[in-house]
């Protein structure tokens, strides 16, 4: 672990742009990176906070055929949305970039040039899984089938979701095209590989030595799991249309494998904001006193701790990374987040719902972080901590400082007269926390620091409950002071303390306390007198407001209705059955009726009893379709009737045909109807 460093180079995973950023992202990767940059600004350290859109990769292609778009449509459009949400939660990026810059083509086709050229590569001619309907390779998204190492069987072609395992598609069982559904074939072609084998000793001395005691015991557990199973060659480069040209002779028509190219973003991302900010961008990259972390879900483990560094180390210039805390998954409400399923909290319809409420987000997300193991979202637990934690210790404590101070001496900060013990002992507390949460925050334990924030409220609280200053104030003005002027300390800490975890509710209380420059975090460490007697502050604004149950009820109304329509989804339908010669079809009468009549069978649930006009004749036809449709509703109602069907008997009534029902998506029953005008009854049907 590097100590001291001159500068901090702070990357968070960059987002594929098939799709809008939910909570998973939130909590997993982009809360917590900027909670580490921005506590690092207010320490004055040298940041350079880099993310950007991954615009390459199956992924874009993918979402390109389903929606009937080009992938650079895809891309504009989800670059666009993505980026809007980080702004609004205030994800503080120094540089958002896209991987379709020119910037980053060139980055990383002259960082794949050089390794080709220092011979880093293997080149070789392999046989790869092929779709033969589609002409296409298959690689990476293309292909799912089981993996070979947890039998999971929805596994990509690149990787295992559930055991983490980074695969080959042609290592794949039963290996499926996800473009046409048909098992792919095998067919030769030319590509470039890493040789990961070669950099097992370096791997295993930098990480399995080098990093035992600093890295998360995830991290660290994944990547000697794959060191043990022994590297393979992987390909960087693909068969693909959408992507970075590969920068040499004999490759026409391919692309870089997105995992080689994304990483790079990083740097291309760094050059982009150096050359806006009118610095140099190689000593973030390429000193030895930068200090380089890695923020990614479990996920992009074997991407960040094995292929890119192996990349860097080829490459032989670039720093490595002194920490990669990735962490574990989010789940919301028991199951796992899934964009492709809609099973999420969406950040752009989150504001729509809860407008103004990131910081309840923020919070709620790092409280309930999966630093260590996967964690669950829930809707209740998110009330909760709003009402029990934010509204009443945080806001709560703000709340009445500022309007005591403002009832007793028109917001102007009194002066204090002789401490108590009591008083004493609470702002030496007070001081002592910016090392407690920092400490937190250096071992990338986020919610441990939160908790400890959350501390330094309770502390107020507790401090204005025990010495009670609206009772004193009776009979001991002079006391009440310096309470006040005690409370208003912690006050002020706060405002500072909460800054990298709720930026906003930050800004919203120096404005409260009337504070133009902010209080440096050093600050609250070295003296009690954060704001100064006589300091005038402005009026009680509410930081947190209650959520009511309804507001809370809606939301897991929309996931109800999202798991109704996955089950729809996933709706099979039944294979066709045997071929039929047309005589015994024709042998079928069906006609266009009328409802005319409709009553419920008595003591039968499901039975309707209904009077059809065929235009052959009036006849009763009994139906078991009591449950979807009132008979109010149905008479006059025109239907397609089974007309020569044999009568049969339904408790005691004759029933002498058939109405043709067909069913929704959700179950429910619909009438196969003509729905012509013009239409009349007795009309055949064939
Ligand atoms: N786009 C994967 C993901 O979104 C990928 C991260 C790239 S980081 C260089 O899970
Ligand atoms: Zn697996």
């Amino acid at each position: 672990m590097i100590q001291n460093p001159k500068r901090y180079t702070i990357t968070a995973a960059l987002p594929y742009t098939n799709g809008p950023i939910h909570i998973g992202h939130l909590a997993g990767v982009y809360v917590p990176a900027d909670i580490y940059a921005r506590f690092l600004r207010q320490q004055n350290k040298d940041v350079a906070f880099i993310c950007g859109s991954d615009e390459h990769g199956v992924a874009i292609s993918m979402k390109a055929k389903k929606e009937g778009i080009t992938p650079q449509q895809v891309i504009d459009k989800y670059n666009k949305i993505i980026k809007d949400s980080f702004q609004e939660f205030g994800i503080s990026f120094d540089n958002y970039s896209r991987t379709s810059a020119k910037i980053h083509h060139d980055t990383a086709s002259d960082f794949f040039r050089k390794l080709y050229d220092e011979g880093k590569f293997i080149e070789e001619v392999t046989e790869q899984l092929y779709d033969a309907e589609a002409n296409q390779f298959l690689a990476d998204r293309f292909v799912t089938g089981t993996c070979p190492k947890c039998g999971n069987e929805d596994a990509y072609g690149d990787q295992c979701e559930k055991c983490g395992s980074s695969l080959n598609a042609t290592d794949l069982i039963n290996p499926k095209s996800t473009i046409t559904g048909t098992t792919p074939v095998l067919k030769e072609t030319k590509h470039w590989f890493l040789p990961l084998d070669q950099y097992d000793t370096f791997l295993r001395e930098w990480i399995l030595e080098g990093h035992k005691n600093d890295w998360k015991p995830n991290v660290y557990g994944q990547v000697k799991s794959w060191l043990d199973d022994g590297l393979k060659p992987r390909a960087v480069t693909r068969d693909l249309d959408w992507g970075i040209d590969v920068p040499v002779e004999g490759a026409e028509g391919k692309k870089l494998y997105v995992w080689f190219d994304a990483p790079i973003g990083y740097i291309s991302s760094t050059k982009e904001w150096a050359a806006r900010e009118g610095k140099d961008w190689q000593p973030y990259w390429k000193d030895q006193d930068t200090k380089l972390v890695h923020f990614i879900g479990k996920d992009n483990i074997v991407f960040h701790c094995v292929i890119f560094p192996a990349m860097l180390k080829a490459e032989g210039n670039y720093i490595l990374p002194d920490n990669v805390p990735a962490n574990e998954f989010l789940n919301l409400e028991g199951n796992k987040l899934s964009t492709s399923k809609n099973w999420a909290v969406w950040l752009n319809e989150y504001l729509v719902d809860f407008p103004e409420k990131q910081d309840v987000l923020r919070y709620v997300l790092t409280a309930n972080a999966p630093e260590t193991k996967d964690n669950d979202f829930t809707w209740k637990d998110f009330q909760a901590r709003n009402n029990n934690e934010l509204v009443a210790i945080f806001g709560n404590f703000i709340n009445r400082v500022v309007v005591l101070t403002n009832k007793y001496y028109n917001g102007v900060i009194p002066a204090p007269n002789a401490l108590s013990e009591v008083d004493k002992q609470t702002l030496a507390e007070l001081k002592a926390y910016p090392a407690v949460i920092e400490s937190s925050i250096e071992r990338y334990r986020f919610r441990e620091a939160l908790g400890e924030l959350m501390n330094v409220a309770r502390l107020g609280n507790k401090y204005l409950a025990d010495e009670e200053p609206w009772k004193l104030i009776k009979t001991d003005e002079e006391r009440v002071k310096t309470q006040m002027y005690v409370a208003l300390q912690i006050a002020a800490a706060l405002s500072t303390l909460a800054e990298p975890f709720l930026p906003f509710s930050a800004a919203k209380l120096k404005n409260m306390l009337n504070i133009a420059e902010p209080i440096a975090w050093n600050k609250v460490a070295e003296t009690s007198d954060l704001i100064p007697a006589g300091h005038q502050i402005g009026q009680a604004e509410l930081l947190f407001a209650k959520i009511e149950d309804e507001e809370i009820q809606k939301q897991i109304d929309k996931l109800e209705a999202t798991k109704v329509a996955n089950a729809a989804e996933a709706k099979t339908v039944e294979p066709q059955k045997e071929t039929t010669q047309f005589e015994d079809f024709a042998k079928i009468d069906l006609r266009v009726g009328t409802i005319i009549e409709a009553e419920k069978m008595p003591k039968a649930n499901k039975l309707l009893v209904l009077k059809v006009d065929t235009g052959i004749d009036v006849r009763t036809i009994v139906s078991g379709i009591a449950e979807h449709f009132t008979p109010e509703e149905l008479i006059g109602k025109q239907v397609t009737v089974l007309v020569n069907l044999a009568p049969r008997k339904l408790r005691g009534v004759e029933s002498e045909g058939m109405l043709l029902l067909t069913e929704t998506k959700e179950g429910k029953l619909v009438f196969v109807n003509p729905d012509e005008a013009g239409v009349y009854n007795g009309a055949t049907i064939g």
